[in-house]
């Protein structure tokens, strides 16, 4: 048993593998700017997402935000603000207007019931988060936007490796931003990718992640510079071989999250999506006071005196942070309010053993009053 657990713990081949896959760096001094092994973890990730084409990039946030500027959008974005930092600064720093749209009480996703209600003339795109890993009702959200001839960027951060009816995540919408942050499913590092199927908007992504440049003597986008570099590559490639085997594991540690939470009166869970391959990213636990006879609060204080390290992601609620100086009403999306006060997600990741997850919830469940 470990004595301090944290909310994750990043995955990490054997320190000799990462060795030998560095090697060829030293005796190449080619270190940046789309490599070899770039080149060789893009063509890896395009075969083990299942899509047409990936492009990659320093992080997540880079992937939303360059791919909204590549989109060339004006106007308002209708998004959700049970997220993290990232979905809505990467709308707000491109000078458009995020638009918040609720969530479903159940998995915490776009509820698409609300969403036709809030598009007006000056809507552009829809970003919604499949938060957590759980995927946000795509076939609804593709059937709006169709209608009314808007783009849909998905925030896959999440949702690493997941297949939705057969299809790789990364297929569905325009385009789909995922992040390979070292306390992902799948980690570069720090990394980020962006899937799409239109191979001009991959062009001027990779344009905008290279400062925009056309070629060697013409520079005509205002772009960024959001390479993945060697290391970060080839990180990726050594954990890519081994996540099949990650995921199994996560799938027990989530099991035992199951079997111990599930059917405690004032607990919810995430559901068990129906047509969906889980990555097992995530374990939310929303907490009701009343039933369950401690707060969400509580139940957090307790786990970090005994040394586990739950997180309360997703709050505050991103429609609510400081810097936006009260700009959005909150009580526009009061599912998202409700839920972002009452939920906690707990430590996962692939190595933690099914003991510690018994401690975990014998802590949890003695909070009761
Ligand atoms: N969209 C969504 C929906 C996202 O959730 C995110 C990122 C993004 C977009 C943007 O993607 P990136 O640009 O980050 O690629 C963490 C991550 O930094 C962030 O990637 C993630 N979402 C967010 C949900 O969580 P913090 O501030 O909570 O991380 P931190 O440093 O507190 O780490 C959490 C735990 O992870 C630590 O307690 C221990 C473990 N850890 C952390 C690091 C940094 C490791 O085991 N190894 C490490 O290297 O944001």
């Amino acid at each position: 048993m470990s004595d301090n657990i944290l909310v994750t713990r990043s995955s990490m081949p054997e320190f000799e593998e990462y060795v030998e896959e560095i090697k060829p760096l030293w005796e190449s001094h080619w270190l940046t700017n789309m490599g070899v092994k770039h080149q060789e973890l893009q063509r890896e990730l395009e075969r083990y997402l299942g899509v047409e084409h990936i492009d990659l990039l320093t992080n997540g946030h880079m992937a939303l935000e360059l791919t909204l500027q590549a989109l060339n959008l004006q106007g308002e974005v209708i998004t959700t603000p049970f997220t993290f930092a990232s979905t809505t600064h990467a709308i707000v720093r491109n000078g458009l207007e995020p638009v918040f749209c609720d969530i479903n009480p159940d998995d915490f996703t776009m509820d698409v019931d609300k969403l036709e209600a809030l598009i007006t003339d000056r809507t552009c795109a829809i970003v919604p988060v499949h938060v957590y890993g759980n995927v946000c009702n795509v076939d609804a959200i593709d059937r709006i936007a169709k209608k009314y001839g808007l783009k849909v960027i998905y925030d896959a951060a999440h949702t690493f490796g997941e297949i939705y009816k057969g299809k790789g995540i990364g297929s569905f919408g325009d385009v789909s931003c995922f992040s390979f942050h070292a306390t992902k499913v799948f980690n570069t590092i720090e990394g980020g990718a962006v899937c799409f199927r239109d191979e001009a908007f991959g062009r001027e992504l990779y344009r905008l992640k290279n400062f925009g440049i056309r070629g060697p003597e013409e520079v005509d986008g205002i772009g960024a510079n959001a390479k993945m570099n060697e290391f970060c590559a080839a990180m990726g490639i050594c954990n890519l071989r081994h996540i099949d085997k990650e995921l199994n594991k996560r799938e027990k540690v989530v099991a035992q999250y199951r079997r111990r939470l599930e059917n405690i009166e004032g607990i919810q869970l995430s559901p068990v999506q129906k047509d969906v391959e889980s990555n097992y990213a995530y374990f939310p636990a929303v907490f009701e006071e009343k039933e369950f006879g401690a707060s969400r609060n509580e139940v957090s204080d307790v786990l970090a005196e005994n040394g586990i390290g739950a997180r309360k992601y997703f709050y505050p609620l991103t429609n609510t942070f400081s810097c936006f100086h009260g700009k959005y009403n909150v009580d526009l999306t009061p599912i998202s309010l409700h839920i972002s006060k009452r939920i906690l997600t707990l430590p996962l990741y692939s190595d933690l053993s099914l003991e510690d997850v018994d401690r975990i919830c014998d802590i949890i469940l003695s909070c009761r009053k």
